[in-house]
């Protein structure tokens, strides 16, 4: 039999396995079932495994509906795709679940980077590619994964801060103290640290730049609300707020807006926000959000290039990163209508 029709075959009979398990005739297998159980007919699909970290803001959304349009039956791929839920062991699970299925490629996006190197080695042994998808591992061995796709996570945070930078001195406030709160996404996540690392540089050449806190505000809007209002209570004088993405944004703007202050362009605080989806760019228009650091999602087609080198027999590029921009008022308008997402 030839590779692919092997895998094929291993796949319809852990396929069986899962529906048989998932029927009830077995200990839980996973907690969501939402990957396809359909079997490849045609064997000539290529079959790709793809674990997403949940579902926790607009950007994940579109970044799974990349996916999820790119890797269809018309383009030629199999997809079994898994949720985690915001659980390591869970896209664990799911990354074993592909070795044992004998996926073609595992697509994944680590929730953190820290604790990949077992798994990531249990599918180098069973020879199976594997793309890191938005955020990246810290293993031992870089030959433990194929190639990375995502943000340029660090440039992200700089482009924050320098953006920053040339506000105030434009408003003539650029030797002013100016107090600034930052809103974290996950612990831990290369986004984060990312970001984090790219703004306290640009930062760290200000003198007059106090960061009073970096709270953890899980890259969701309800906490993104509960920290910021923490924050609002602990400090009296906040003149700008960093939030790590739109959804913790959204979560801010309510807390301010309740505790009786303003926003934006014309507001009491200014409101650095980073992935750029529409309804933060909405705000954006508005004046209500300063600036939002675009983090781009559609990374479906970026992966199939890898994928389409490896099948022709080429070496794929370690790293890819997609395009992305700043936006502010001044140019939201050219972006705002063609906005998927
Ligand atoms: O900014 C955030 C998401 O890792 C780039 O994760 C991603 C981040 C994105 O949930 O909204």
């Amino acid at each position: 039999m030839k590779q692919r029709a092997k895998r094929k075959f291993r796949l319809i009979s852990s396929v069986l396995a899962v529906l048989l398990l998932l029927s009830g005739c077995g200990p839980d297998f996973k907690e969501d079932n939402s990957q396809d159980t359909v079997t490849p007919k045609d064997d000539s699909l290529i079959v790709v495994g793809v674990s997403q970290i949940g579902s926790e803001s607009v950007w994940r959304t579109a970044n799974t509906a990349s996916i999820q349009s790119t890797f269809s039956k018309e383009n030629g791929y199999f997809l079994i795709f898994d949720n985690a839920r915001q659980k390591q062991e869970n896209q664990i699970k799911a990354l074993r679940s592909f070795i044992s299925q004998q996926v073609d490629y595992i697509v994944f996006s680590p929730i953190v980077e820290d604790g990949w190197d077992t798994v990531l080695q249990e599918a180098k042994d069973a020879g199976i590619p594997v793309i890191l998808m938005d955020r990246n591992v810290n293993v031992k061995d870089e030959s433990l994964y194929t190639a990375w796709v995502g943000s340029d996570f660090t440039e992200e945070g700089r482009r924050a801060g320098r953006w920053l930078s040339g506000h105030l001195a434009e408003e003539g406030r650029g030797d002013e103290e100016v107090n600034i709160v930052v809103l974290q996404g996950t612990n831990g996540s290369t986004s984060v640290i990312g970001r984090t690392k790219g703004f306290d540089s640009v930062a760290a050449q200000h003198d007059r730049w106090n960061i009073l806190e970096q709270a953890d505000a899980d890259f969701t809007t309800a906490k993104g609300k509960e920290e910021m209002n923490k924050m609002l209570q602990k400090y009296e004088d906040i003149d700008v707020v960093v939030s790590q993405n739109d959804d913790m944004t959204f979560g801010a703007l309510e807390a301010i807006q309740e505790a009786g202050m303003t926003t934006g362009t014309e507001g009491e605080i200014i409101v650095i926000s980073f992935d750029a989806t529409k309804s933060a760019l909405e705000k954006v228009e508005e004046g209500i959000i300063n600036v939002d650091i675009e983090c781009n999602p559609e990374q479906g087609a970026y992966i199939e290039k890898v994928i389409r080198t490896m099948e022709n027999g080429e070496r794929a590029d370690k790293e890819y990163f997609v395009e992305e921009k700043v936006f502010t008022k001044k140019n939201v308008d050219s972006v705002i209508d063609d906005r998927s997402y």
